[in-house]
């Protein structure tokens, strides 16, 4: 089953939002897997972040994300990734529908409140930077049959 990371940023926590994101992916029906909060250093800002190294924002998105603690968990459904950039909606908040987390609770793009892994394969490689192997739960769902028929 398809696994994401999603990372409820220093602003979303810091806001009171945590549970409100959360609860999002929870009602969607993804199942949540790990979870825990975590103070980000600037080496792992900088690995989470290494594709954007060099841009303008560059420095500015590493001050943020290790600015104060952050909420990372793992979920896991059919399709996770692309469900939890759906409900994140698009990175700039002005851009993002009304119904997504960043439509809903966000003004700018350097305060979006969520990030979602954008490829199965990138989130294979951010839950294994955030979470070690005996952090995630594979545990039976009992509401499992009615949220995916097989
Ligand atoms: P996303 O978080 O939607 O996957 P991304 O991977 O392109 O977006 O960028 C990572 C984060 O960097 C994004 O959530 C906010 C910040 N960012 C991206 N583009 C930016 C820009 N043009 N100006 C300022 N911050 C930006
Ligand atoms: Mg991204």
């Amino acid at each position: 089953m398809e696994k994401t990371l999603v990372i409820v940023k220093p602003d979303g926590v810091q806001r009171g939002l945590t549970g409100d994101v959360l609860r999002r992916l929870e009602a969607k029906g993804l199942k949540m897997v790990g979870m825990k909060m975590i103070w980000i250093d600037k080496e792992l800002a900088s690995r989470h972040y290494a594709i954007h190294t060099g841009k303008a924002f560059f420095a500015g998105l590493i001050d943020y994300i290790t600015s104060s603690p952050v909420v990372v968990a793992v979920f896991e459904g059919r399709a996770a990734v692309q469900m939890v950039r759906n409900l994140a909606g698009a990175t700039d908040p002005l851009a993002a529908a009304p119904g997504t987390i960043r439509g809903d609770f966000g003004l700018e793009i350097g305060r979006n409140i969520i990030h979602g892994s954008d490829s199965p394969e990138n989130a294979a490689t951010e839950i294994a930077l955030f979470f070690r192997d005996e952090e995630l739960y594979e545990w039976p769902r009992d509401t499992e049959r009615w949220i995916s028929e097989g």
